[in-house]
């Protein structure tokens, strides 16, 4: 199989038979996720014997082409002895996440549980013989928080018939459907029954992957547990939603869709702290919500487990500001106001909700010329302080003088928003 890394890894194709999935209801109301990559690559962080790797962390075996014995070796040195999973997922419930993917199986095949088909895991090969997949969905169990898995299913680094290292195993004769059907199945078998209620399995890369092997794989997933989720990067249009490619913002993307985003330029551990901020993560979020989508923002953990401090004051910003504003993400849909020069909207059944990203200078926010409101508070304040709203149909606007801008991004709630008439 060919070494694509970016090849047919964007869908927005959302498998029809799969739009009554009801577990997309979760999806739906919870909006905002923690993708956790963490791994071996996490000790090297970047360099190799001091070279440094010119791509993210957690590729820097299949950019510097490691052979997979030598790169193998370094599960001995997986001794995370600090790492608490209640920490982690305590530091989600803080952001305001409402489900958490972790990397059970990335691309360079390392596991984070105690599978029977390899020795290469965290609960074997390194010596704390630990299992991270079972100490962390048991505390996103104890938290309320949905669990689920990243696995790697077409690219395998240390696997000789999979996809992806053509510096130790030759593609030509590789049997990469013996490895779909003799390692990745089982493997899944062993996620999808030993763990409880997985509510999504992320699949990634899916490169050359045939569509009938696509549809086995969502249909071995769902025959054992039918509602657990499958992300699009399954392939082939398959799967239950769709997912742009990473950080990117789709504009009119139909559907139930996400879009990962990393904390920094890498989503494994390195030396990187160009940190996202809390605003332009708010922003990210703002634009999801009101195109429908979801937000999965990743944290690296360091080899000892710790996310980078600098990294957690921005997660705790983020929580912060979704505990005054929350109603206006959690289980809201597209907003009704489309192309404005403000910011973005967002509905509930009983709210728009307006995100604010350019403060009015002259302190009026111009609403659409088509909408009546009947009331406007700011939600971003502790007190959600009433607006003023002036004008009617043809020339609505909500009064911000003496309102100061939220350092995050300041969220308006409308009552009774009507279209008045067709513009
Ligand atoms: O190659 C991977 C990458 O390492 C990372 O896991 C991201 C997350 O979306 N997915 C692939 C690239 O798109």
């Amino acid at each position: 199989m060919a070494d694509t890394p970016d090849a047919g890894q964007i869908t927005f194709a959302q498998d029809p038979q799969s739009q009554g999935n009801p577990a997309l209801r979760w999806f739906r109301e919870a909006r905002f996720g923690m993708f956790v990559h963490w791994g071996l690559y996490a000790i090297p962080a970047g360099y190799w014997n001091g070279k440094p790797t010119p791509h993210m962390g957690e590729w820097i075996m299949h950019d510097l082409k490691i052979p997979a014995e030598e790169y193998k070796q370094l599960a001995a040195s997986f001794d995370p002895r600090e790492f608490d999973a209640n920490q982690l997922v305590d530091l989600a419930v803080r952001a305001g996440q409402r489900y958490l993917v972790l990397t059970a199986k990335h691309h360079d095949g390392f596991c984070l549980w105690d599978t029977e088909l390899t020795t290469f895991s965290s609960a074997v090969d390194a010596p704390l013989g630990r299992d991270i997949v079972g100490e962390i969905s048991q505390a996103c169990r104890d938290r309320g928080i949905k669990f689920g898995l990243y696995y790697s299913q077409t690219q395998d680094w240390t696997h000789p018939d999979a996809a992806g290292n053509d510096w130790d195993f030759d593609p030509e004769t590789q049997d990469f459907e013996g490895y779909l059907q003799g390692y990745v199945k089982p493997q899944l078998t062993e996620l999808l029954t030993g763990y409880g209620e997985i509510a999504l399995i992320w699949f990634d890369t899916p490169q050359g992957i045939t569509a009938e092997q696509s549809r086995d794989l969502v249909e071995h997933v769902h025959m054992l547990q039918p509602y657990c989720l499958v992300n699009g990067r399954v392939g082939n249009g398959l799967g239950d939603y769709g997912q742009t490619r990473d950080n990117e913002m789709p504009d009119e993307p139909a559907g139930d869709w996400e879009t990962p985003i990393t904390g920094n330029g890498t989503w494994g551990f390195t030396d990187n702290t160009e940190w996202k901020s809390a605003h332009e993560i708010s922003v990210t979020i703002a634009k999801a919500v009101s195109r429908g989508g979801n937000v999965l923002l990743n944290v690296g953990p360091d080899s000892r487990g710790a996310v980078p401090s600098a990294q957690v004051v921005e997660l705790e910003a983020i929580g912060d500001w979704l505990q005054r504003c929350g109603a206006s993400i959690y289980g809201t849909h597209r907003g009704p106001f489309r192309a404005l020069d403000w910011g973005w909207s967002t509905a509930s059944s009983d709210h728009v909700y307006l995100l604010v990203e350019n403060w009015p200078a002259h302190g009026e926010l111009v609403l659409p010329a088509n909408v009546s409101v009947e009331s406007a508070r700011l939600l971003t304040d502790a007190g959600g302080t009433s607006l003023e709203v002036r004008g009617a149909q043809g020339g609505a606007v909500v009064d911000l003088n003496g309102v100061e801008a939220d350092a995050v991004l300041s969220v308006i709630e409308l009552t009774g928003a009507r279209e008045v008439a067709p513009l």
